[in-house]
Formats: structure tokens, C-alpha cells, sequence
């Protein structure tokens, strides 16, 4: 009855005892949309279990945090949404015992407290995220009562994966779709069909449609003043006062407008058939959340989150998490203005540096003018705008700081990459082209099929796009 996920259960089980009788515990995560929402269905489930801990964060779990946690006296450490990777190094501390909740790659280590899709045959990629191997423990640590059940947490946990892009075809799978089940019956999520782009919640509508590139329309996509020209040219009621709506502010006969006319300008325009459907998608709404606000929408509100990642202000993503909606919100909320304010910029920077075209990849190189910590999203956005074809993979380049850079020796370059759920399809896995063509330059790299990331030595940034490009070839001829 508290398994979300029956082939962890025992796993989950296991960790839920160890935790409870821990005198001295620290709960450890990831800075990002998966590890925020991770903590904070664990502290959450901590907290209602009587089980008292303090909360850390790190950008990387390496040697020097976990020596930190050794040395601070504590006998148990909770780590959520990394743990696995690095339970050789952890092992060797006889300081405290690890607790894992975690889907990467496990290393050649072992914890009696383990849990991780990957252990039982799930998918880690697709199935299970960091904060869905956290809800798994608290759903143990949650009493039978369903009143302290902890259900409530599959909205987090749901956050978590879409964060971490687990969705397959735009719908969560496997043991994910197990605990979207669980959030429905308890009240606090709603699955939906709606139109499948970023912002329903929060942009305005030509805005909306504009930045939309996943299925890109022509004469819209990527062209405000198409999109306007679209929508003043239908029957529904597009502004308020003057001011366009969002929209989640549309109607539901609006809303019907719009996706009907969308679908016949694509169809129109010679936009592919099954594209065209791909425009209606799976939304995940957390419904105890205010309407038109970003927490709604588990994809904004993972955005959200990761503007509090970018940061470093885990302190804020966690408030958010675990329930404050002031000071904490409005300062997450500022983040990401300033994030976007970024992103405006970037989308200029590329225009003006220019993106160069291989054979199946195209590059831009930023130099020192955005933070690496952009780049990859700023390539993301740019795929479907005037001179970046979206049908193409991006390589995005931009200059480390160097106090940062301790992968590769001298002075090194970040590298992004981004892709289509269309171009997976395809048979596109960026983690395996970052991976190859930053080894064959010196660098290393890895990630997700959709988005890696590598770094490299300044310099070797043409022979990188060179082996990238092989790379892609092969992977899309096949
Ligand atoms: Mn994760």
C-alpha cells in the first residue's frame, strides 16, 4: 500500500528504517529542478516522521563534500538525486552510513540503503527521477493513516522528473506514470491534454506562440509579429484591456479557437502530419496551486527552480518546495526575471556572432559573452529563430572561467548541446556524441539524449564540431 513503485519497495523499505533510527542525519542533494524537488520531498517526509536532520547542497557531489560530512560527526547522510555514482568515494568513509535515493548510474559500491531504478531493470532516464527515488522513501517513511501518507509529495515528485526531462513523447512513463497515479487520487495533480509548448501559464500569447519551436509553423514560429497577425485574425478573445491574455487565461472555447486554427495554418503550410498532432501534449497541473502562476504547471514550475539553481540559491528553490509562497517566491520570482532578462540578451548574442552550419550539426561560438551556465538554453531557444534551422542539432561554445575549469588542463570552453525529441526519435543520443567527440579533443562530457554538455581545451573547438559531426551523422543514418 505504500509502494509506489513495487520494485523498490523493499529497497525503499530498508531506507525508511535506517533513517528513522538516525541520531545524527544530513540530507544531501542536487542543485537543480530534480535534486530541489528531491529534497524537498524528503525533508517534508522527515519532518512529519519526527526525524530531525539538517539540509546541504551541492553544485557536484565530489571527494571534498563528502570528506566535509565525514568530519562534521554526523551517522547518517541522506543523499537524494546523486549518491549512486559516487558510493565508491562514499564507502570509504566509516563515518556515517549512506542512504541513497538516487537514478544515475550506480558505481562498483554498495549500500544496504540504496534505492535507484537502475538496481531493478527501470530506466533511470525515462522512468524514474531523483525526487521519484525520494518519494519512493517517503512514501515508506509515510504511516498507513492516509492522512500522513505522503501521496501529497507525488506533485513535487512529478516536478522532478519533467525537470529533469523524463517525458517520453511529451507524457511521463513507467514507474513515473505510478506516481502521477498516486498524486491524482490524492487530490493534488491533474493530467491534462492542452497545447504542448512552454509558457501556458505565465506568457502572453504571442509570445507564447512565437518562442514555440518544437513544431515549427511558418510565419509564427520564431516571428512576433506573425503570431500577432494570427491571433488578431481570430474570433476569441485574445486581450483583456488592451493587454494580450496567457493562455491559461483563455476560455476553453478560446483555447479550442486557437489549437484549431494552429493546426490548420501547419497543415497549410505543409508542416508534417504526425508534427501536427504532437502540437496537443500531456500537461501536469498541480491543482492545490494558484491559477496563472508558475507552480501550477509542473513544467514552469521546474523552470522556476532552476532559477534558483542557476544562482546557487538552493536556500530559495527549497523554501518553494516545501511550501513558502512570500519572501522565498518573490525572490524566486526575481531570479528568474533576471534569468530571463539573460536569455533576451543571448538570443541577441547569437545573432550577432553568428551560426555556422556543418553537415548535420550547426555551431555558435559565444566567447566571453554570456555565462556558460546559459549557453545550453539560450542554444535551445535560438533552434527555430531566423538563421537556426530547428531540424538540426545545436553545438554552443563559450568560454569557462578558468578557476572553474577542472576537467581539462589550461585554459577550457564549455560546450552545449541541444536536440529534438523528433531527432531522438531518429536515433539522435547527444550524451554518446559529447562523450566521443570530447575524448577524441582532449575534454570529457556526457548527459542525456536530447542535451549533453562537455568541456574542452580552448582551441580544439573545430575539431570538436568536426567529430560531433561524424558522430551525429552515423547516429541519424542508421
Ligand atoms: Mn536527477
Amino acid at each position: 500500500m505504500n509502494a509506489p513503485v513495487p520494485e523498490l519497495e523493499a529497497r525503499a523499505a530498508r531506507c525508511a528504517a535506517r533513517l528513522r533510527e538516525a541520531d545524527d542525519l544530513l540530507l544531501t542533494s542536487h542543485i537543480d529542478a530534480d535534486g530541489l524537488t528531491s529534497a524537498g520531498v524528503a525533508t517534508t517526509a522527515l519532518e512529519r516522521a519526527g526525524i530531525a536532520h539538517d539540509v546541504a547542497f551541492e553544485k557536484q557531489l565530489d571527494r571534498s563534500a563528502i570528506e566535509r560530512y565525514a568530519e562534521a560527526g554526523y551517522d547518517t547522510v541522506f543523499f537524494t538525486d546523486y549518491g549512486s555514482g559516487q558510493l565508491d568515494v562514499i564507502t570509504e568513509y566509516d563515518a556515517f552510513d549512506p542512504v541513497v535515493a538516487d537514478h544515475h548510474q550506480p558505481a562498483d559500491a554498495e549500500t544496504e540503503y540504496h534505492v535507484n531504478p537502475l538496481l531493478e531493470g527501470l530506466d533511470g532516464g525515462s522512468e524514474l527521477s531523483g525526487a521519484g527515488a525520494a518519494y519512493c522513501v517517503a512514501r515508506a517513511l509515510g504511516a498507513e493513516d492516509e492522512r500522513v501518507d505522503n501521496r501529497d509529495l507525488a506533485a513535487l515528485a512529478v516536478v522532478g522528473a519533467v525537470g529533469d526531462m523524463q517525458t517520453v513523447e511529451g507524457e511521463l512513463v513507467g514507474a513515473n506514470a505510478g506516481i502521477v497515479e498516486e498524486g491524482v487520487d490524492a487530490g493534488v495533480l491533474a493530467v491534462g491534454k492542452d497545447l504542448a509548448v512552454f509558457g501556458t501559464q505565465t506568457r502572453a500569447l504571442p509570445k507564447l506562440l512565437a518562442y514555440a519551436s518544437d513544431v515549427p509553423i511558418p510565419g509564427i514560429t520564431g516571428d512576433r509579429n506573425g503570431a500577432l497577425r494570427f491571433l488578431d485574425g481570430l474570433d476569441a478573445d485574445c486581450r483583456e484591456d488592451g493587454e494580450w491574455k496567457t493562455w491559461a487565461e483563455l476560455t476553453v472555447e478560446d483555447r479550442r479557437t486557437v489549437v484549431s486554427a494552429l493546426v490548420q495554418r501547419a497543415i497549410r503550410t505543409g508542416v508534417d502530419p504526425e508534427e501536427v498532432e504532437s502540437l496537443v501534449g500531456t500537461t501536469y497541473t498541480l491543482t492545490e496551486e494558484e491559477p496563472g502562476t508558475e507552480l501550477r504547471d509542473a513544467s514552469e514550475f521546474s523552470t522556476l527552480l532552476n532559477a534558483t539553481a542557476r544562482y546557487e540559491r538552493a536556500d530559495v528553490g527549497l523554501a518553494v518546495c516545501t511550501g513558502d509562497r512570500g519572501e522565498a517566491l518573490r525572490e524566486a520570482h526575481e531570479l528568474l526575471r533576471e534569468h530571463r532578462r539573460t536569455l533576451a540578451t543571448g538570443v541577441n548574442v547569437v545573432r550577432e556572432v553568428g551560426v555556422t552550419r556543418a553537415e548535420h550539426v550547426q555551431w555558435f561560438h559565444v566567447g566571453d559573452r554570456l555565462p556558460e551556465t546559459v549557453v545550453g538554453i539560450v542554444a535551445g531557444m535560438a533552434m527555430g529563430e531566423d538563421d537556426v534551422d530547428a531540424g538540426v542539432p545545436v553545438i554552443a561554445f563559450a568560454n569557462k572561467e578558468a578557476a572553474d575549469a577542472e576537467d581539462v588542463e589550461g585554459e577550457a570552453v564549455k560546450v552545449s548541446m541541444r536536440g529534438t525529441p523528433r531527432l531522438v526519435e531518429r536515433g539522435l543520443d547527444l550524451s554518446a556524441v559529447a562523450r566521443e567527440a570530447s575524448r577524441a579533443v582532449g575534454g570529457d562530457g556526457g548527459g542525456h539524449e536530447v542535451a549533453a554538455g562537455a568541456t574542452v581545451p580552448k582551441g580544439r573547438e573545430e575539431a570538436f564540431v568536426a567529430a560531433a559531426d561524424a558522430a551525429v551523422g552515423d547516429q541519424l543514418e542508421t
